[in-house]
């Protein structure tokens, strides 16, 4: 849709998705010709709180600027909450560069590996060392499509099945990873780890969440979630955690390129809601929206930036939220100097491709106490 459309129709809208178009990002078709594109006009960003800055003016002072507050506890990070949005509260450079860096690695390499599930799934079933192939510029091809042998799942950890049954009919389709030469020239389908890894959208990690039941499905096979990552939720929750502890059951890990937004939704398949959502920002920076229990309400728009981590707990959980706009441009996008660390740290491993993804990428990793 072009920019003129989305001005189109604004009194129609929720004022929640007025904000998600107000924030989007638009581009021009690159079909266009030269003559045909009109000049996109630069989102205007001055209602979009920046909370880092705030937060530097605050400084120890009891009194709020721009609705937010200092949260007074015995806390190893400043916290600030919102005067209009109880339950709500951020956390400003919460993570160091090189913890940033670790998570990004994580969520890049361990975190899209099985049990844990991604939006691949659904189609492929579960792929095994995604971005390792990504890295080797293999392909993901087709090895069988059946509807009389039906293997078993355990007949081959190399292999990736995704097995239908439909109508009594079962199908069984196998896929697996190989050098592109080994697909020359092969009838069956064939995808780029590339491309595959370019469109993964979200892992969980944890309890494992069905989607389509919106529910958590505690029969499906899952690892437990990094102990150093639920000892970190832990620590970070613990603004927003009025009794007992925060225990990290699951988490969804959401990858967001150039174009990607995540639209308002709200979080409510957990059974306890005093316990926070834990909240972390890795990459490039973007729009945060913050609505009401109504997608009527207006969003209150923040910056997240890489390392910066917010809670939701309490009235905040019924809250709509989403991302309608990551910044790319490394004039806005505000990604720390990884590659600099990465010299910094060499000798351990490459990461050259990851620097390079991440500095066109955003990662959230939200972490969640289930029961
Ligand atoms: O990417 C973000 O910051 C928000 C993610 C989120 O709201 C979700 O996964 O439910």
């Amino acid at each position: 849709m072009g920019y003129e459309d989305a001005q189109a129709g604004a009194h129609m809208r929720t004022a929640f998705r007025n904000a998600e178009k107000h924030y989007k990002r638009y581009t021009q078709a690159s079909s266009l010709s030269k003559s045909s594109r009109k000049k996109v006009p630069a989102t205007d960003l001055h209602q979009v709180l920046d909370i880092r800055k705030i937060g530097a003016v605050l400084g120890d002072q009891k009194c709020s600027v721009q609705g937010v507050s200092r949260f007074e506890g015995p806390f190893d990070w400043a916290v600030y909450t919102l005067d209009a949005h109880p339950g709500f509260y951020f956390i400003p450079e919460a993570l160091s560069a090189a913890q940033q860096l670790h998570w990004i690695v994580e969520s890049l390499t361990t975190f899209p590996q099985p049990p844990n599930r991604t939006n691949h799934n659904a189609i492929y079933g579960p792929l095994k060392d995604l971005w390792l192939a990504y890295q080797e510029g293999k392909v993901l091809k087709e090895i069988a499509s059946s509807t009389r042998h039906l293997p078993s799942v355990a007949e081959s950890d190399a292999t990736q099945r995704n097995i239908d049954v439909d109508g009594g009919v079962a199908t069984a389709k196998a896929w697996q990873f190989c050098d592109r030469t080994e697909a020359c020239g092969q009838l069956s389908k064939v995808v780029p780890a590339e491309l595959l890894f370019r469109k993964l959208r979200w892992a969980t990690i944890g309890l494992q969440f069905d989607w389509s039941k919106r529910a958590y499905d505690e029969s499906l096979p899952y690892s437990m979630l990094p102990t150093d990552l639920a000892q970190l939720a832990a620590r970070l929750a613990e603004a927003a955690v009025t009794k007992g502890e925060f225990k990290a059951e699951a988490a969804i890990v959401n990858y967001y390129g150039p174009d990607d937004m995540l639209g308002g939704h709200v979080d409510d398949m957990e059974a306890d809601w005093s316990k926070p959502i834990v909240s972390i920002s890795l990459g490039c920076k973007a729009v945060f929206l913050l609505g009401g229990a109504s997608r009527e309400e207006s969003p209150t728009a923040m910056f997240v930036r890489s390392g910066d981590v917010v809670l939701m707990a309490g009235p905040a959980r019924r809250c709509f939220h989403g991302v309608p706009r990551i910044f790319v441009d490394s004039n806005q996008s505000e990604v720390p100097d990884f590659a600099a660390l990465v010299e910094s740290q060499k000798g351990s491993s490459n990461l050259d491709a990851v620097v390079e993804y991440i500095n066109q990428s955003r990662i959230n990793v939200n972490i969640r106490q289930v029961h």
